[in-house]
């Protein structure tokens, strides 16, 4: 009898700089829930490359505090695949303020290795065109075989 899969979809993820110490837990997290990682890399952004990141939050009371913290130190991007990546991965995450995760989802990354509603652990795509934009945000030069993006780019 045929098995019927859901859509295997890809999402963004990205350890933010205040859970990186978490990183290991973090990933086997991710491994033990059905999610693979097709790509992955640690970087530091540059404040530049944290405002082109963050584009969408531009004007948003919270955007001066989280350019400050993702561009302060090194984060670890990847690419996830697996079926409903995207609300997988968002499920995993908990709500975005960690104060309210730890009530409402206690066993979520963001309970577990948050410290307050900016710096909350990790990112997720929240929609599937965002998935696309920031995939490319990161990997563009494994997916493009060129690198003009990253400082000190090693990999390609
Ligand atoms: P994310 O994009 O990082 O996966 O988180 P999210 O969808 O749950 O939250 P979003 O509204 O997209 O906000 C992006 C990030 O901005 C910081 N933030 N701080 N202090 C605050 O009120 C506040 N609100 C949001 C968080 O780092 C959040 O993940
Ligand atoms: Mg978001």
């Amino acid at each position: 009898r045929k098995h019927l899969r859901g859509l295997q979809e890809t999402t963004c993820a990205m350890i933010k700089p205040d859970a990186m110490c978490a990183a290991g837990k973090i990933i086997e997290c991710i491994l033990s829930n059905g999610l693979l990682i097709k790509h992955m890399r640690m970087c530091q952004l540059s404040r530049k490359e944290a405002e082109e990141f963050y584009q969408v939050h531009k004007g948003k009371p919270f955007y001066e505090a989280l350019i400050l913290l993702v561009s302060s130190g090194p984060v670890i991007a990847m690419e996830l695949v697996g079926e409903n990546a995207l609300c997988r991965w968002r499920f995993l995450l908990g709500p975005t303020s960690t104060e309210v995760a730890r009530i409402k989802a206690p066993s979520s990354i963001r309970a577990q290795y948050g410290s307050d509603t900016t710096r909350n652990a990790c990112h997720g795509s929240d929609t599937h065109e965002n998935a696309r934009i920031e995939t490319l945000f990161f990997f563009k030069c494994w997916n493009m075989g060129m690198c003009a993006r990253f400082r000190n780019c090693t990999l390609c």
